[in-house]
């Protein structure tokens, strides 16, 4: 199998990673009002929820996933999710927790940018009332660039002198140079494709360099900001100056200290709450056949709260949310390869599509195959219908996502 998509969560201490971790995993990554309470990174499997194909062949009843859920044709695909050490100003220095943490960045496909628009913590993540958290978006991203630009250009002059003796190309020697990032020759391609015209490396200046990794952070991290504590009765007109501000910007609203309390009474049998949606049941709507535990005062105020301030008003907790904006952000299209395509089973009488995994639009089906299978040699792809499909053929949402490949026998090397 190819290396997995990885989802990176960032921001400033105190901005609600951990617990947005916790709110879309199993995890218990320890959450804590003081800076700097990660340390060492945590990762964990979230689920992005998708349409299952299984629905669109009437086979809600057959299907169970080898891996995550699928709940009447929606699907929970498990796609892994990093929580790292916050970020300060001038971490790319080695401020805060420094340039570790800024490395432990690079195995992320995008980043999701958790600001805290309460404005109850500063840059530094220490409580306080008042801050703007539009800063914050400005210098994380700042951040970022200054620890790639610093990297790059520290080598500068031998770079280009080996560049020049060893006649290589632009793109042979950035691949050299940012390969470290986790970011293959494809990504490097596309950074050089959105910049055309430009001159050789060795008479580049500072500007161009700049430039350069610009473009090579929008490839690398694409970012959805998570425009958290939106709970907080501060966070309206924060919210709407950043959204003002950055209107390109693909930012969700969430609450992710409330979707870790509604997980948690749903598991204990106070409600009837499907995550991600607007409704919480209680006994009170339900009534004691639902089997639901009774609520205390306290407790029925409490959900009352959420209802106000956080479903009825937004619509959810907006973490599910964040995670499809991620995925749409990276163009992602759930792959459903299944061993008969007529029965889309592995083996007959089986549950039906077993697997799924995800990968760019717009992948080619061998590449997919390759994803899949490793090195071994297809013989044939078919699609439904037992139709016959290119190996050059690209994928898209609905469009050569069930797949079936034939290999040669004997062909696997390992
Ligand atoms: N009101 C409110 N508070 C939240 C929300 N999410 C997190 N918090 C609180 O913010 C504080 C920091 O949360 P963490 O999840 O530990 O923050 P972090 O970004 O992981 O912090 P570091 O690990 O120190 O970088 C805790 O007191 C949380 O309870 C939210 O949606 N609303
Ligand atoms: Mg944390």
């Amino acid at each position: 199998m190819g290396r997995e998509i990885v989802i990176g969560l960032v921001g400033k201490p105190s901005s609600g990673k951990s617990t947005t971790l916790n709110s879309l995993t199993d995890a218990h990554a320890k959450v804590g009002a003081f800076p700097f309470t990660t340390i060492d990174p945590n990762k964990a499997t979230g689920y992005l929820e998708i349409d299952c194909a299984c629905s669109r062949f009437g086979l809600q009843a057959n299907c169970k996933p080898n891996y995550g859920y699928c709940r009447n044709g929606k699907r929970g695909v498990p796609i892994m999710l990093l929580d790292v050490a916050g970020l300060v100003p001038n971490a790319h220095l080695g401020r805060g927790l420094g340039n570790k943490f800024l490395g432990d960045l690079t195995e992320a496909d995008c980043l999701i940018h958790i600001v805290d628009v309460s404005g109850t913590t500063d840059a530094e993540g220490k409580a306080t009332r008042g801050y703007d958290p539009l800063q914050d978006i400005e210098w994380l991203q700042d951040e970022i660039f200054r620890w790639i630009l610093g990297n790059l250009t520290e080598r500068w002059p031998s770079v280009v002198r080996k560049h020049v003796g060893t006649k290589s190309s632009t793109l042979d020697t950035l691949c050299q140079q940012l390969g470290g990032y986790s970011a293959n020759k494809k990504l490097i391609g596309q950074t050089l494709d959105l910049l055309p015209g430009l001159p050789p490396l060795q008479d580049w200046n500072q500007e161009l360099i700049e430039k350069v990794v610009k473009t090579f952070m929008q490839v690398k991290f694409p970012t959805v900001l998570s425009l958290n504590k939106m709970d907080h009765p501060d966070s309206d007109k924060n919210v709407s100056k950043i959204i003002l501000k950055y209107p390109k910007s693909k930012a969700i609203l969430t609450s992710s200290i409330t979707e870790v309390f509604l997980r948690k009474l749903k598991a204990q049998n106070y409600i009837q709450y499907e995550p991600g949606s607007e409704f919480v049941d209680t006994i009170d709507d339900l009534g004691p056949e639902s089997g639901l535990k009774p609520l205390d005062d306290k407790l029925r105020n409490r959900i009352e709260n959420i209802r106000d301030l956080v479903l009825y008003r937004f619509g959810s907790t907006g973490v599910v949310q964040l995670l499809q904006a991620a995925a749409d952000l990276l163009q992602l299209v759930p792959i459903f390869p299944v061993r008969n395509i007529n029965s889309f089973t592995v083996n007959s009488g089986d549950y039906v599509f077993r697997d799924c995994i995800l990968v760019k639009k717009g992948t080619p089906v061998i590449s997919v195959a390759r994803k899949i299978m490793g090195d071994v040699t297809i013989a044939a792809i078919e699609g439904v219908g037992g139709r016959k499909i290119g190996e050059e053929d690209t994928v898209d949402v609905g469009k050569n996502d069930i797949l079936s490949f034939k290999i040669v026998p004997g062909s696997h090397t390992n």
